[in-house]
């Protein structure tokens, strides 16, 4: 009477966690190194270990991870079976230049949607910082065909502009400490004090400082991933493809160049750094996949 039951993930520590069986109450649950390191959102089969808690015993092949690298530079996966990645930027703090065009390949990559989510739209921008940019650049963003949602923890307009983004979905916010991805968590969840008194009682732990990705249920249906932020979003060495994956618009041009290796940095007859200078390609968009390339080369 001890059979294998399906379940999800709702947080990870190293040797455990908690994961939930359908809609059930969160279950404390280890995790032995033979089976490998499950992650927040991971489907897992587990077993009953004893009276308190039940044990891993198999992870289900994933259909995607988004991994950072951690401080050592190492790819660290952070959630796993995403529909979604929402990157949340705010002008307190000020992204680096080119945190947003990093997240972006990155979400890229594993061909998921982007949704650029710009919390604390209440304050005003600071003007002339390079990081002020982005955010001054959203609507051309939107242009280009990302989801773009202004929120405000505080004040109007609130958070309401991201359920029809995440409602019915498995979703993660990502993004710099301080802008507000647990506060958007907050203003979503009503039941939020009821589903992390859930988590914090079987881990023990307090919920001010996210310090790991945290799985929760929307009402509507669909499940929301709370991550730790960063502060600078490291892209360990993507192969130029996948760097290039990171900026959709150039897609219609990239096989056109004359050389079918072109990196559409000083190659000659490269069909990108024309549509630049014909005004298909954004400037600023081009200029920043120069630097990111000038990144992945150093
Ligand atoms: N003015 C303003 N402040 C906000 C808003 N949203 C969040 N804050 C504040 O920003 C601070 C950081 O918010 P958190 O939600 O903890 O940020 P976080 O992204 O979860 O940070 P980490 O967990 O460190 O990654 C808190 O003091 C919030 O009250 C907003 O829309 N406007
Ligand atoms: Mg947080
Ligand atoms: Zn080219």
């Amino acid at each position: 009477m001890n059979e294998l039951l399906e379940a999800r993930v709702l947080v990870a520590y190293g040797s455990h966690g908690v994961v939930q069986v359908g809609d059930g109450e969160p279950q404390p649950c280890l995790f032995r190194r033979k089976v490998g390191r499950p992650c927040c959102g991971d489907r897992v089969l587990i077993r009953r270990a004893d009276e308190q808690s039940y044990v891993v015993e198999e992870i289900i092949a994933r259909r995607n991870q988004f991994m950072r690298a951690d401080q050592r530079g190492r790819p660290q996966v952070i959630a796993a079976n995403l529909d979604r990645v929402l990157v949340v930027m705010a002008s307190e703090p000020l992204p680096s230049r080119d945190l947003l065009d990093r997240y972006l390949v990155a979400v890229h990559s594993l061909e998921l949607e982007p949704v650029i989510v710009w919390n604390k739209a209440e304050l005003p921008v600071a003007c002339g910082e390079p990081g002020a940019q982005s955010l001054a650049r959203l609507e051309e963003y939107a242009e280009l065909g990302y989801a773009v949602a202004r929120t405000s923890c505080k004040e109007a307009p609130g958070a309401d502009a991201l359920w029809p983004l995440v409602e019915g979905h498995t979703s993660v916010l990502v993004g710099q400490s301080g802008v507000g991805k647990s506060s958007l968590i907050r203003a979503l969840l009503p039941d939020l004090d009821i589903q992390t008194g859930a988590l914090s009682r079987v881990t023990g732990k307090g919920t001010h400082t996210t310090t790991t990705t945290m799985l929760y249920q929307l009402p509507g249906g669909g499940r929301l991933m709370d991550s730790p932020g960063v502060w600078e979003y490291g892209l360990w060495k993507l192969d130029d493809e996948a760097l290039v994956g990171g900026f959709p618009e150039f897609g219609t041009f990239a096989g056109q160049c004359r050389f079918h290796n072109c990196r559409h940095l000083s190659e000659p007859g490269c069909a990108i750094k024309a549509a630049v200078q014909s005004g298909e390609i954004k400037a600023w968009r081009y200029q920043s996949y120069q630097r990111l390339m000038a990144q992945n080369d150093s």
